[in-house]
């Protein structure tokens, strides 16, 4: 039987989630949105490319937030709600995001009980543990994508100034998805490698404060609207680990519980993702240093979850 994947928001991070998961056939697809008839007219658009790169994907579409095209998923998406405007931080959307994904988890979790759910929309970590409140599920099955983003896009930046394979670079950005955000140089490599032995300190130094204010630069360029190739290719890296029952480590929002010291928020740390959604948090060596960072970055996220009054 075929597995099928949700998108909850078919705009530019949603349909290109459904791109790049066409392409890996791995499920079928509905695209759900507010807005009549973008989704369907997307999904067909992406249905008529199948031919083309000779993939056998069902792929539907479903607007006015018609959530019962959902029924029975395997996994859900939720991409809906407002990305940032120019100036605008991630936690500005609060507000208005939290109605719109409180209200997609209550309708979808009614028609699939069974989901695993990956969020995008932000506040990212704020609007994970929403998710998680409103559906009901197990923390290891609601996890929110942001971590993949941030290291790839540090990985992206130390491949350009070395001139090495993004292959061979591993980096980890942890911590809660905002300017807080925790790039460990430490535990960030070349092929073994250590990253402080391959380039000089100032260099290293503007790349960890570019990967931080990485997805402002793109608004800053776009003008309108946010990122959506980058982030939309890490969600489809999660639905295929989950699917696939890969066990694949990356970072990832999930729900702490005494990991690094922390207890009752959502937030970035490497997650061993499998069928069960998240099978467990890795909890790396850090150094105090390190430690006070991600404390400064869960701090800011905790006050944040505590807007929500849940
Ligand atoms: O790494 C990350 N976590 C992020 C987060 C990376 C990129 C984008 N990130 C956030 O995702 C961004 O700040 C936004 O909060 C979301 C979605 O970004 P996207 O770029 O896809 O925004 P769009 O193009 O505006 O699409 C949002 C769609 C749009 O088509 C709305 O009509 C729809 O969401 N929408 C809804 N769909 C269904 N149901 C409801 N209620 C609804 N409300 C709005």
């Amino acid at each position: 039987m075929s597995k099928k994947v949700s998108i909850i928001g078919a705009g530019m991070t949603g349909s290109t989630t459904a791109h790049w998961l066409a392409q890996r056939e791995i499920a079928d697809l509905v695209l759900v949105d507010v807005v009549e008839g973008m989704p369907e007219g997307k999904a067909l658009d992406l249905l008529e490319a199948m031919p083309v790169i000779g993939k056998d994907v069902s792929i539907t579409g479903a607007g006015g937030a018609g959530f019962e095209a959902t029924a029975g998923s395997d996994i859900i998406v939720i991409t809906a709600g407002l990305p940032r405007k120019p100036g605008m931080s991630r936690d500005d959307l609060l507000a208005a995001n939290s109605e719109i994904v409180g209200k997609v988890a209550e309708e979808t979790i009614k028609l699939s009980p069974d989901a695993i759910y990956i969020v995008l929309t932000n506040p990212l970590d704020v609007m994970t543990y929403l998710t998680w409140k409103k559906t009901g599920l197990p923390p290891n099955r609601v996890i929110g994508q942001a971590g993949i983003l941030d290291s790839a896009r540090m990985r992206a930046f130390v491949a350009l100034a070395l001139n090495v394979s993004v292959e061979n670079i591993n980096c980890y950005v942890l911590g809660g998805h905002g300017d807080s955000m925790v790039p460990l140089t430490r535990h960030s490599n070349v092929a073994g490698v250590p990253l402080h032995k391959t380039m000089s300190a100032e260099l290293l130094d503007g790349i960890v404060e570019r990967t931080r204010s990485g997805g402002g630069e793109i608004v800053k360029l776009l003008k309108q609207g946010s990122a959506y190739y980058a982030p939309s290719a890490a969600i489809a890296q999660m639905v295929e680990a989950i699917l696939k029952d890969k066990q694949l480590i990356v970072p990832a929002a999930v729900y702490m519980q005494g990991e690094y010291g922390l207890k009752d928020i959502y937030f970035g740390a490497p997650a061993q993702l499998g069928a069960n959604g998240v099978e467990k948090i890795i909890e790396y060596d850090l150094n105090d240093e390190e430690m006070a960072a991600l404390k400064q970055s869960a701090e800011g996220v905790a006050a944040n979850t505590a807007k929500l009054g849940l």
